[in-house]
């Protein structure tokens, strides 16, 4: 008898891990993990892992024999600043593999003749401003504008978005009033922080880095400049998100995407933050051309009252909760040990 599970991919990410976590501590007994890498020692015995690269058609052809996948968690991407030095590999990850996955959504959805709930995390990376006049002239952009992405992964999620929704509402139908054969239902993040988890790869990752060094009592160079602001969550927050909508009924759910997001800091008033906390610590700037520039190319801000009208989006974790009960506590534990 095949077991109904729930597929996540990249799950030995950040996010990965920490939906891990959040999913198994609400019971889930029946998650399914697949990542080129193994899953760190903390998630034994949490899920069924697969060591293997999505881009490995096989690994989906034989997970689909044993198991009745219901929701699938895509979460396994190249990030922005990673992707601009493979551009090629990037494309790979990014769109083959959420093509490939989709697929696999689409076929199981047409043999089971109900739709499999795919969730999608895009991200602010698929706007683009084009100039810091116009940055600042459009602090909260709704999902449909500045559609501009200047990087291969923003592009890719762009591509993505726009892939779900094809296979949600026009993939083998003949009119959008047959029913949906892929549940496709995205976020789009903001720069994500994480008090257990430093990340790689991403341009937003400044914010989680100058705090991560502070902790451990080490000067940090930051690689943008002291007024750059983007929007920011904290990862129990972005965790929420993702397992909030999966649980929404889709009659509410007036569209694909949402924009979601917590709250707003330039990177000095991120370092305020950090040195209040950690008053020793020494942060200087030399911004680095390249990610000054996708940083400058994201908003400041995303309009999310779409996710808070339709499935009750609200974020725990405004700025001084994120610092104060969440990033620091965690942080300076996880370093004393
Ligand atoms: C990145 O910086 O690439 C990611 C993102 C904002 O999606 N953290």
């Amino acid at each position: 008898m095949r077991r109904k599970s729930i597929l996540i991919t990249g799950a030995a990410g950040e996010v990965g891990q920490a939906l891990i976590q959040q999913l198994a501590a609400q019971g889930a007994d029946n998650l399914l993990t697949v990542d080129v890498r193994p899953l760190p020692a903390a998630l034994n015995g949490k899920a069924t892992h697969y060591q293997a690269d999505i881009l490995d058609k096989t690994i989906f052809d034989r997970l689909v024999i044993d198991y009745d996948i219901t929701t699938i968690y895509h979460m396994a991407a190249i990030l922005s600043t990673s992707g601009e030095f493979n551009p090629m590999a990037a494309h790979s990850v990014n769109v083959e593999g959420t093509m490939r996955l989709l697929n696999l959504a689409a076929e199981q959805s047409d043999w089971k003749r109900e739709p499999v709930k795919f969730i999608f995390p895009s991200s602010v990376a698929v706007f683009g401003m084009q100039n810091l006049d116009n940055k600042a002239k459009h602090p909260r952009p709704q999902e449909w504008e500045w559609n501009y992405p200047i990087t291969m992964y923003g592009c890719n999620k762009l591509y993505g978005e726009t892939l779900g929704v094809y296979f949600a509402k026009h993939y083998k139908q003949l009119a959008e009033t047959e029913p949906t054969m892929v549940d496709f239902r995205c976020v789009r993040y903001p720069g994500l922080i994480s008090a257990f988890t430093v990340p790689s790869g991403g341009t937003s990752d400044y914010g989680p880095e100058m705090l991560h060094a502070a902790a451990q009592g080490q000067a940090y160079e930051c690689f943008v400049r002291p007024d750059s602001a983007i929007p920011f969550m904290a990862m129990p927050d972005a965790i929420t998100a993702v397992i909030q909508l999966a649980a929404a009924p889709r009659e509410k759910l007036t569209r694909q995407i949402y924009n979601i997001t917590a709250f707003s800091l330039s990177a000095e008033e991120i370092a305020a933050r950090v040195q209040a906390h950690f008053p020793a610590t020494q942060i200087s700037y030399e911004p680095h051309l390249k990610r000054q520039r996708i940083v400058d190319s994201w908003p400041i801000d995303m309009n999310d009252d779409a996710a808070r009208r339709d499935w009750g989006w609200k974020p725990a974790y405004d700025a001084e909760r994120s610092f104060d009960e969440y990033l620091v506590p965690n942080i300076r534990a996880r370093y004393a040990k």
